[in-house]
């Protein structure tokens, strides 16, 4: 398993789309454990393939308390249950440290996903898992939580970032 690095706003890469994984084989089973270490070693509860640089639709997750229920989801597609909103969770990104926004997001969602096999499953993610998989998910379409903020925030957030780099 290897520790891999994570991208940071506003890095264009995370822009992108990432592409269906057709390829349920060893490398994908290799990709999916460096997500999971990566996302740990950063205490991270998610991670998008796209956030370190690999443009393939699988996200990993562990809401556990001892960060010992992970998930993986191999091209998710998230059904919205409920269009009733629900803000009050504060998101953290690991592609944009140390900035923490209320990001407003349905409530009950459904995810079917396809495990490191190929099969189709569906998971009614409750809580905060349901809030990280809609975050995961939109990553995988270059969408970022900032985008959900005025652009006044989000170009300070940008340039903090920015800074931050040099
Ligand atoms: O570690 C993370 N915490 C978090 C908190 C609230 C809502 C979403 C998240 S996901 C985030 C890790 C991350 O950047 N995943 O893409
Ligand atoms: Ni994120």
């Amino acid at each position: 398993m290897t520790i891999r690095k994570i991208l940071t706003f506003p890095d264009p890469a995370l822009r992108n789309v990432a592409k269906e994984v057709t390829e349920f084989d060893s490398e994908l089973e290799k990709l999916a454990d460096d997500l999971l270490e990566t996302m740990y070693e950063n205490n991270g509860i998610g991670l998008a393939a796209i956030q370190i640089g690999v443009l393939k639709r699988i996200i990993v997750a562990d809401v556990s308390e001892e960060k010992n229920e992970p998930h993986i989801f191999v091209n998710p597609r998230i059904k919205v249950l409920d269009e009733k909103k629900k803000g009050g969770y504060d998101e953290g990104c690991l592609s944009i440290p140390g900035f923490y926004e209320e990001v407003v997001r349905p409530l009950k969602v459904e995810i079917n996903f396809q495990n490191l096999e190929g099969k189709n499953k569906s998971l009614f993610p409750e809580g905060l898992l349901g809030v990280v998989v809609q975050h995961e998910a939109d990553h995988l379409d270059g969408k970022l939580m900032v985008d959900y903020i005025s652009s006044v925030k989000r170009q300070r957030i940008r340039s903090k970032l920015l800074k931050m780099k040099k």
